[in-house]
């Protein structure tokens, strides 16, 4: 009989179709609501970016020994919950690096160049009556990132060749040759592109507010490929509306999959459904590497990505 694995993510067919290999696959929406009764011997779970695995879900799993992060960010886990019962945590950090950090350089530049107004602008015809606005120079701008880690700092080394000047935050100064600033304020006043590259949690709700904004100003863009809940979007929403920022890139929301309905009719904003690490070979990595996981732990063997903590 095959063991049985709780999946909560909507995931790729290359993975759900290795799961249904190994495991009976029992699905649920993305915080395991409708999981159904027969949950006493589910002993694997497969989430995502988007899942919630809260502590009622992980108690309503007498079984669970094991679950696989089909992603880096691994924010939406209750880890206590996990720790208190032994749940082994694994996620798939690196695979995706290259593609979030290409991302990030698409949002800025899409936004600065105004992409999404000029292709509207193109088909619909507009351009026989006249040229279309000026936009903004990327190259040689001053960046900021607010965590400098795998993805922050992929994003620099593309910047480098952009030739823009690089500053960042973090919880400490790292031995890097960028400008470090102790808070998000202070390098969004120093910056024109702010990038948010950080996970979700905690310690970073909301680390983007309404003093972060002023801070960057009415010429200043916000780029988030990091998590949702670190930008404040109603915040965010109203600045942008009322002119108190130049214009922002978002892959992340609050509330998945619901932008904040007022960023809907904006023209300074440039709204993608979480897709940065979305490409065909990144997918098929993080599956490999989601499985690989799965594997090591019924075998025994170690885990080759579990979460840091
Ligand atoms: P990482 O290597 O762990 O980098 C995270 C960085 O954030 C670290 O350098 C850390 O630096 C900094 N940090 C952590 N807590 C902080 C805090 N409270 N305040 C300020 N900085 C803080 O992770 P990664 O692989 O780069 O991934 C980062 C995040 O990107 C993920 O957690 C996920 O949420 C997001 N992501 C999004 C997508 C997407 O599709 N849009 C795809 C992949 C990942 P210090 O330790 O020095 O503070
Ligand atoms: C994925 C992510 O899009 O890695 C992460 O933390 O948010 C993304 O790579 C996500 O896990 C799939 O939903």
């Amino acid at each position: 009989m095959k063991p049985r694995l709780l999946k909560i993510a909507r995931l790729p067919a290359m993975l759900n179709d290795a799961l249904n290999a190994t495991y009976e696959v029992v699905e649920a929406d993305q915080n395991g609501t409708g999981v159904g009764q027969s949950t006493a011997d589910i002993c694997a779970m497969v989430a995502n970016g988007e899942s919630t695995v809260s502590r009622q879900l992980i108690e309503s799993l007498p079984a669970l020994e094991v679950i696989a992060v089909f992603g880096v960010g691994y924010d939406g886990v209750d880890m206590a919950a996990a720790r208190d019962r032994g749940i082994r945590v694994t996620h798939t950090p690196d695979v995706l690096t290259e593609d979030v950090a290409d991302f990030a350089m698409a949002l800025m530049l899409g936004i600065a160049r105004n992409l999404r107004v000029a292709d509207r602008f193109t088909r619909s015809g507009a351009w026989a009556s006249g040229p279309i606005a000026f936009s903004r120079k990327v190259s040689r701008a001053r960046l900021g990132i607010i965590g400098l880690g795998r993805i922050g700092a992929a994003i620099a080394r593309r910047a480098q060749g952009f030739d823009m000047s690089i500053a960042y935050t973090g919880r400490r100064p790292q031995d890097v040759e960028f400008t470090y600033y102790a808070s998000a304020v202070e390098l969004a006043a120093a910056v024109d592109f702010l990038v948010v590259a950080v996970g979700g949690g905690a310690s970073t709700h909301h680390l983007v507010d309404a003093k972060v904004l002023e801070a960057l100003g009415p010429k200043g863009y916000l780029i988030n490929v990091g998590r949702g809940s670190v930008v404040d979007e109603n915040a965010l929403a109203q600045a942008l509306a009322e002119g108190r920022l130049a214009g922002a890139a978002l892959d992340v929301y609050e509330n998945e999959p619901h932008p904040a309905a007022a960023l809907l009719d904006l023209d300074n904003v440039l709204l993608t459904p979480h897709m940065a690490s979305a490409t065909w070979d990144t997918r098929q990595a993080m599956s490999d590497l989601v499985m690989a996981n799965l594997h090591a732990w019924h075998s025994g063997a170690d885990l080759p990505t579990p979460v840091p903590e």
